[in-house]
């Protein structure tokens, strides 16, 4: 399949920072050495995958805007683009040598994600969209699921940990999702999270507590993928609330009343 130049400097991207991530990733596998090694590494490992993240992009457009994990918002002289970067998302997974973790490059045009790329390197999965032009993993046209039963669905979830989110709100939502669905996962990547939902393997998932670059990617790979995303009030506004709520159709808007049921409803 033919990619526009846009979508093959932002795979040309990911998939340089997804070697150096890889070779890191190796080295994370064979280490036994103390909490303080490897979580120092990882953020090596990190910072590595970021800097050429910045250098490939920038190189290719340069004055675009970046929004980084690590660096944060970097102005440029082009107040029309922005890209929106999570060099390592699932780091906890990577520094436990779990192969659940990827890179996630979207881009956004006057305020509105156009294109996105996410790539899990450890399973050589590359996700890409273009705004209109569909949904692809691997070159293979994606579509989210279609069931339409809660019953018959697998969902995902974040589940917040020590020293983040609101733990109670989250068992409340857990056991509401719980009740009704056939399955609940948690793999530990906001973004490959999404990337399976628009790929069909999971039904929905949803996620408080998450930045921009979390989600910004997953976001239209889900939309292009025939699939529905909001924040947890029912809106549209994920990248400032950092929550997202994804499935197709009627599964999306089943699961957000899912989640967002008072306790007293049941
Ligand atoms: P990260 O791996 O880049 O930190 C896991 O529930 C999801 O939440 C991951 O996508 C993870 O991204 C994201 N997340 C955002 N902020 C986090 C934080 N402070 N600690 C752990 N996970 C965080
Ligand atoms: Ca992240």
């Amino acid at each position: 399949m033919a990619r526009s130049a846009l979508l093959n400097v932002m795979v040309q991207a990911a998939m340089k920072a997804g070697r150096s991530l890889s070779r890191d990733f190796g080295e994370v596998q064979n280490l036994q050495v103390s909490m303080k090694g490897p979580g120092d590494y990882v953020s090596q490992a990190d910072r590595k995958a970021e800097d050429i993240l910045f250098t490939e992009l920038s190189k290719a457009r340069p004055g675009y805007a970046f929004l980084m994990e690590e660096r944060g918002a970097i102005k440029g002289d082009d107040d029309q683009h922005r890209w929106i970067v999570d060099p390592l998302d699932g780091t906890t997974n990577f520094l436990h040598g779990i192969p659940i973790f990827s890179i996630s490059i979207a881009l956004e045009r006057q305020g509105q994600i156009v294109a996105a790329v996410i790539y899990n390197p450890a399973m050589d999965e590359l996700y890409t969209t273009e705004r209109g032009g569909g949904a692809f993993m691997n070159d293979r046209r994606l579509r989210v699921a279609g069931r339409s039963k809660l019953t018959d669905c697998v969902i995902g979830c974040g589940v917040p940990h020590l020293g983040r989110g609101h733990h109670g709100n989250f068992l409340v939502e857990l056991r509401n999702v719980m009740a009704e669905v056939s399955g609940v996962r948690r793999m530990g990547s906001a973004a490959l999270d999404l990337a399976y939902v628009a790929a069909g393997r999971m039904d929905g998932f949803w996620e408080t507590g998450l930045s921009a670059w979390d989600i910004a990617a997953g976001l239209l790979l889900i939309r292009e993928a025939g699939g529905f995303v909001s924040d947890m009030d029912g809106g549209q506004d994920m990248l400032e609330a950092g929550s997202v709520v994804a499935g197709n159709e009627v599964i999306q808007r089943a699961l957000l009343k899912a989640v967002k049921k008072p306790l007293s409803a049941r």
